[in-house]
């Protein structure tokens, strides 16, 4: 009775710090397959504990269970392994590259390539994902040339943002990847609102929202759902669930609601958990939420649960804030090596091609690479003409900036 009447503050805190052993035993895993796939013009209400669970397909033997499995065929399935096999590669050499003074700064993916490469197979030519820095694999399940988002990285002189923009920040309308914002959630609002303009002008096309769990405390991520709920917009809702954002824990952006799936149900929009782990059920969830944007059934929420494996990007140290081996002890596993052994099981793929593969691979991506830095990097070799900074924003220049620009003398 000594404190009654005296409030105390509350922060949420990690179950683990630096130095302490991993525990993921808050983390409720449902069994591969367990979770019924609705109709998609299933009522909200009768759904809401979808929210609560995660949808899975891949089980510990690898094998593919349950409604949501059968999708994909095995010639589709190798194909999404070989996109995350190449995305990993992809960041392992621009992650070197970054240490190497190549670019100034670089942001991995890895543990969650089946999040983005997954997902763009759900999609069909024309929609538009409003991604943030974390869904390489839209660009790279889609074919854009690996060169090109290289040249980006290393803002040279090939550069088709002309070094404008951030290291990894790429934008292609032909490839349906709206050029990204630093400015976190911003993609929300701008995704909800494009989908909608698509509605009003009686398009086909649908859009992707994209965001991670720390993102998801902005205020904009509120606003974007108010409308996408409001106006049934023909919107996905995507949200990457990787435990962290940056040094904070996801419990400090969840806040009290359970999961970040459950933040829709208060819109009264169908709201998914899925295993952000599994390929398989990345892509079904992925085809039925953009099955009911494309009918008018309105938006979906999805949560893919994963875990960042890796640092935040090139300037972060995890260390520092969680214990080395949390990514060993992540509970859903590695999303290749569960693609992989699926394809073992299934008879299509074995260690040795998987091996193959992987030189391969490494070879395609150091191919790339000195392409790209026979067009310079950082510090060497071609760049963008300073001229290249003063076009592109006004269709007629302000007096100010002419004025600079014939100080520049370009
Ligand atoms: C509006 C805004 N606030 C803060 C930042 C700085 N910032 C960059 S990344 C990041 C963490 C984001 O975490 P999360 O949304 O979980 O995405 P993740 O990096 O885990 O994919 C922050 C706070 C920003 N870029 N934009
Ligand atoms: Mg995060």
């Amino acid at each position: 009775m000594a404190d009654a009447g005296m409030l105390r503050f509350h922060v949420p805190e990690p179950e683990v710090r630096p130095g302490g052993t991993p525990d993921f035993s808050n983390v409720t895993i449902a069994a591969a397959g367990s979770v019924p796939r609705p109709d998609i013009d299933v009522d909200p209400r009768t759904i809401r504990d979808m929210a609560f669970s995660i949808i899975r397909v891949l089980n510990r033997d690898g094998e593919a269970v349950g409604p949501w499995a059968g999708l994909l065929s095995s010639e589709e399935l190798l194909e999404g392994l070989r996109h995350m096999m190449t995305l990993r590669t992809f960041d392992a050499r621009m992650q070197m590259a970054q240490r190497q003074g190549k670019t100034s700064f670089y942001m991995q993916h890895l543990g969650e390539e089946a999040v983005s490469c997954a997902f763009r197979k759900a999609l069909e030519p024309g929609d538009m994902n409003f991604p943030t820095y974390r869904q390489a694999g839209l660009l790279i399940a889609d074919g854009y040339p690996m060169v090109t988002m290289m040249n980006q990285i290393y803002s040279n002189e090939a550069d088709p943002l002309k070094g404008r923009q951030l290291p990894i920040m790429y934008s292609s309308k032909e490839h349906g990847f709206f050029s990204i914002s630093g400015n976190l959630a911003t993609q929300y609002i701008q995704a909800v609102g494009w989908a909608m303009a698509s509605a009003i002008s009686n398009d086909s096309k649908i859009a992707a929202a994209w965001i991670g769990d720390g993102s998801t405390a902005e205020s904009d991520f509120h606003s974007a759902l108010v409308f996408a709920s409001t106006y049934k917009a023909p919107v996905v809702l995507n949200v990457v669930n990787n435990q962290w954002a940056i040094s904070t824990f996801q419990g400090i952006a969840r806040g009290g609601s359970g999961t970040f799936a459950a933040r829709g149900l208060g819109f009264g929009i169908p709201s998914l958990r899925v295993d952000g782990n599994d390929y398989l059920a990345v892509h079904a969830v992925a085809k039925w939420a953009a099955e009911r944007a494309r009918k008018n059934l309105g938006p979906t929420l999805v949560e893919y649960v994963t875990y960042r494996a890796g640092a935040h990007s090139s300037s972060d140290d995890p260390s520092a804030y969680r214990p080395k081996t949390e990514s060993d002890a992540w509970p859903l596993g590695d999303p290749i090596v569960r693609l992989k052994n699926h394809l073992i099981g299934l008879g299509v793929w074995s260690d040795e091609r998987h091996a193959q593969a992987e030189a391969e691979i490494l070879d395609m991506v150091i191919a790339a690479q000195k392409e790209a830095e026979s067009h310079g990097t950082l510090h060497a070799g071609g760049k963008p003409s300073t001229r290249d900074m003063f076009e592109g924003l006004y269709a007629e220049m302000p007096p100010h900036l002419r004025r600079q620009r014939q100080q520049a003398g370009v």
